[in-house]
């Protein structure tokens, strides 16, 4: 296979040590065969999210030491607005503390309870913050996203018959309409520009407001590149301008995209709805020039929103994954296809077809990647889905997924082998694997703190 070259080289480490096998079979039997509930000094490579686990670069830890804590009004929070304006384009930028907090404001002000709000599979802290205030999340993506093995190009893009039909017989019951690049629930799949330019001009022409989840707007672009072939030769400013320019605003989880280890924002263009959005975020945010960040950690978010859309990282950082996806696919690992942006996501139905939904396959690979090689990933299944509140039973989502979340610019390919071998050597044990059963499942979000045994 070829050889990668990060465009960076490394000048401060982080030690990690893969512990012995029988210390990490107490280590995960003390954690309730839960990922979540490990240490990480127990970890050896780190799958568990993309999300506020990358390396910041020298010139983010710079402007760390140019942070301005004034309360209001810092230079770094200037630096963010002009810098969102140069690159998407918008106006008004509120800083929050993470993408959770965009969401929390934006929607007090946007959604009425029974509304709607349609989109390609909302992330859950998305979702939750719909429900919470009496809204409701319709997923109205293409249906080939349940198929792991449908190999499309864009595999997150919405199906404009579906977005008509909860749109046309009521728009004034849709709060907004909300597309989500990449579509991380459905394993990591773009939206095409032609896609977002046909939602936006439904949306245009029913008077709908059109927002975009950005956590990985970077990625989306990059895909946009490389996988639409009217946009081959655009640069990715040129794409992401041209994404942005199709939407009236965007909330953005700045730990995917922008390269930091806390941060976010909502920018848009209507002066009215800001001067809206501006007390909400005082309410739970804080000024809305720092919105519950510090001025230092803003310098970082600017700075690192530049780096994320520069053509030889996003190269490198999209062909890691293809490559780590390339290794897993010449040992036989069912994945799902095409390669997504920020992860390989591991068919776990296929990969262990004698363990049923309900004793939770993708979250047994999870514990089987662990003990085999001290690998942390991520169930998106049965799990994450709970329990249909009417009767109570396991929902069991079309797609049963391991997902192992690349972290930006922190592991190199000699990790990305040591993964493929770890998962290799599960693959090849796994008829001798077993399920697990809940030995206490948490009221809600059960993911996080549930612990499970081995089912008999
Ligand atoms: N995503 C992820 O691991 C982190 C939280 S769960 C371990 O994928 C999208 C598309 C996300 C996302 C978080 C959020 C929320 C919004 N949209 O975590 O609040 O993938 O900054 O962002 C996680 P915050």
């Amino acid at each position: 296979m070829e050889r990668m070259i990060p465009p960076y080289k490394i000048k401060m480490v982080e030690p990690i040590k893969l512990i012995p096998r029988e210390e990490r079979e107490r280590a995960i039997v003390e954690a309730g065969f839960n990922p979540f509930l490990l240490n990480s000094k127990d970890v050896f490579i780190d799958l568990l999210t993309d999300s506020g686990t990358g390396a910041m670069s020298d010139n983010q830890w710079a402007g760390i030491m140019l942070g301005d804590e004034s309360y209001a009004g810092s230079r770094n929070f200037h630096n963010l607005r002009n810098t969102v304006k140069d690159i998407m384009g918008f106006e008004f930028v509120i800083p929050c503390h993470q993408g959770r907090g965009a969401e929390q404001v934006l929607n007090r002000v946007l959604l009425k309870e029974g509304q709607t709000v349609p989109g390609n599979i909302h992330f859950d802290t998305t979702k939750a913050h719909i429900e919470v205030l009496g809204g409701r999340a319709v997923d109205c993506t293409i249906d080939a996203i349940h198929d792991p093995a449908a190999e499309l190009p864009f595999k997150g893009d919405l199906d404009l018959d579906k977005l008509r039909a909860v749109i046309e017989p009521d728009p004034l019951n849709v709060a907004y309409v909300l597309i989500t690049i990449t579509n991380n629930s459905g394993g990591g799949q773009p939206v095409s520009l032609q896609n977002i330019r046909d939602v936006s001009a439904i949306c245009h022409e029913h008077k709908v407001l059109l927002y975009i989840d950005a956590a990985r707007y970077a990625e989306n672009a990059w895909f946009i590149k490389t996988r639409e072939p009217e946009q081959k030769n655009k640069s990715i400013r040129d794409i992401v301008r041209n994404i942005f320019s199709c939407v009236d605003g965007v909330l953005m989880s700045a730990k995917k995209d922008a390269i930091v280890n806390m941060g976010g924002f909502l920018a848009l263009r209507d002066e009215e709805l800001y001067q809206k959005l501006c007390p909400i975020c005082v309410l739970f945010e804080g000024f809305p020039t720092y919105g519950g960040m510090n001025g230092r950690d803003i310098e970082a978010m600017a700075r690192g929103l530049y780096e994320a859309i520069e053509e030889p990282y996003l190269a490198y950082r999209i062909g890691q994954i293809e490559y780590l996806g390339r290794r897993l696919e010449a040992t036989g690992v069912p994945i799902v296809k095409p390669v997504g942006g920020h992860a390989i996501y591991i068919d776990a139905k296929t990969f262990f077809p004698h363990i049923t939904q309900d004793m939770f396959p993708a979250h047994t690979l999870c514990v089987e990647l662990y003990l085999e090689g001290g690998v942390r990933s991520v169930e998106i299944g049965t799990l994450l889905a709970g329990r249909d509140p009417d009767t109570g039973e396991n929902i069991h989502p079309a797609l049963e997924l391991t997902r192992l979340t690349i972290p930006r610019r922190v592991y190199t390919q000699e990790h990305m082998d040591y993964i493929a071998d770890t998962v290799a050597g599960v693959w090849g044990r796994r008829h001798d694997v077993q399920g697990l059963d809940f030995e206490y499942e948490a009221p809600i979000l059960r993911h996080f703190q549930s612990r499970f045994k081995r089912s008999a």
